[in-house]
């Protein structure tokens, strides 16, 4: 069987600049990933297609990101019952609660798992997704748990530091 992996779809490539901490995180982690600009109003098509290809080889979750009325996410969700994480990109005038609103209201039974606007969720997704994956790959577990303790460790360090600045150490 195919190694399993996280497809990472975009609407546009504009929204590439921001995905690109989703694409670093999940490249750091060691988690295998596909990227694609493919976009539910312009290309649905070639989305269809896409995500039905994906899943019969191997697809284990889709990241999907997308701006203004942002559909993406959604449209992926409803042709797959793989879990879809999507990130509300900030492309508008709104500022992202337009994809915020349009990501995360599914109806019942179709749900997408909607992380935060912009960067933080970008970088969030790909976390989720290594997480997904890690129920079955004890070797990624271990990786999340490591990289969790060594950002702890350098809080506790850098407020070390903090303290020792303003003489309380
Ligand atoms: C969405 O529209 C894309 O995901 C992007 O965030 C936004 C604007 O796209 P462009 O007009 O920059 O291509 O579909």
């Amino acid at each position: 069987m195919s190694q399993p992996f996280v497809a990472v779809l975009m609407g546009s490539d504009s929204d590439l600049p921001v995905l690109q901490a989703t694409l670093d995180t999940l490249e750091a982690l060691g988690v295998p990933f596909e990227v694609r600009i493919t976009s539910a109003h312009r290309t649905p098509e070639r989305t269809h297609a896409y995500v039905h290809d994906a899943e019969r080889r191997g697809c284990a979750v889709f990241i999907c990101a997308a701006g203004l009325a942002a559909h993406l996410a959604g449209t992926v969700a409803g042709l797959t019952t793989r879990p879809v994480i999507g990130i509300p990109m900030d492309a508008g005038p709104l500022n992202g609660m337009d994809a915020l609103l349009s990501t995360v209201q599914m109806p019942g039974g179709i749900p997408v798992a909607c992380v935060a606007i912009g960067k933080a969720g970008a970088k969030n997704a790909a976390y989720l997704a290594a997480q997904m994956l890690a129920l079955s790959d004890d070797a990624l577990a271990e990786r999340l748990k490591k990289e969790r303790q060594d950002n702890a460790a350098a809080v506790e360090r850098k407020d070390a530091e903090l303290q020792t600045r303003l003489g309380n150490g």
